[in-house]
């Protein structure tokens, strides 16, 4: 089994970050081990009532560490996702400098937006403190926001082939790093991704099915079904064509049944087919 450090927030409304990265990589045979960054009443998509409780848990962060060193605890990867404060980003950076190793794999989800805006909680300064921490990475896996924030450039909700190309070597880093380039739609109702191997320097796509609105915390089922396929010895176009499907599936099944977009995807029922492979 492998054994992974997750750092992420705990949101209490709305599935979104642990509460999806956990069971999923639990379904796929990974150990995860939540680090938390900060504890939410809500995820930020919520409207904003004046009521939201924002715990920031930076400082336990360093002190969980400590403990799980003490402790012998040995790691094979690392998945970090919604950060809370730029100090975080120095923590994080610390441990991933410590942990890494031949065979450790660091998947970095520079969660900071959507839809061409920064999340609420996401200053600048957050943001470049998360490019920061996305170059220890081998893997990265920004949404058509996040990958507009890591370069520089304007925000592009369609970008054709080309240019979704461009932009996977750019931000492979030279081939330093792989690139999953997610929410990504390249034909009428469909959705997907794009991905570069840093293994084999090609590009290669995904698409499934679309279902109809904003899905709160599909990044998250995205990255963690990746890392699970990743860790499992998969090449990187295997788990990001597993990750669409899965992704696909989870929500198509939520507009189905009538849910609500914001309260994130009904992918629990459907995890027993990430245990077989499927
Ligand atoms: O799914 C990304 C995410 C994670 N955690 C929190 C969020 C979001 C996106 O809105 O608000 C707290």
């Amino acid at each position: 089994m492998k054994h992974v450090i997750a750092a992420h927030d705990l949101s209490g409304f709305g599935r979104c970050s642990v509460t999806v990265v956990l069971p999923t990589l639990a379904a796929m045979g990974v150990r995860a081990y939540p680090l938390l960054t900060a504890y939410l009443s809500a995820h930020t998509a919520f409207p904003p009532t004046g009521k939201e409780v924002f715990l920031d848990l930076t400082r336990e962060m360093s002190a969980v560490l400590e403990h799980w060193q003490a402790l012998g605890a040995r790691f094979d990867g690392f998945y970090s996702g919604f950060l809370g404060s730029p100090a975080q980003m120095d923590i994080l950076t610390d441990c991933l400098r410590r942990l890494r190793r031949p065979g450790f794999l660091a998947m970095v989800d520079p969660v900071m937006g959507d839809n061409g805006h920064p999340y609420r909680t996401y200053t600048p300064q957050l943001c470049a403190r998360m490019a920061e921490l996305a170059e220890l990475a081998d893997v990265i896996t920004p949404n058509l926001t996040e990958a507009a924030i890591l370069l520089g450039e304007p925000y592009d909700p369609a970008p054709g082939p080309r240019k979704v190309e461009q932009w996977l070597r750019r931000l492979s880093l030279d081939g330093r790093r792989s690139v999953v380039l997610t929410g990504l739609s390249l034909a009428p109702e469909s959705l997907g991704a794009a991905c570069l191997d840093r293994e084999t320097g090609q590009v290669h796509t995904a698409q499934a099915p679309l279902a109809h609105g904003r899905f709160s915390g599909t990044g998250d089922l995205f990255a963690s079904v990746t890392l699970g396929r990743l860790l499992a010895g998969h090449p990187l176009d295997r788990a990001v064509r597993d990750a669409v499907d899965f992704v696909s599936l989870a929500t198509r099944a939520t507009v189905d049944r009538g849910g609500d977009p914001l309260e994130g995807a009904d992918f629990e029922p459907l995890l027993g087919r990430l245990a077989h492979g499927e």
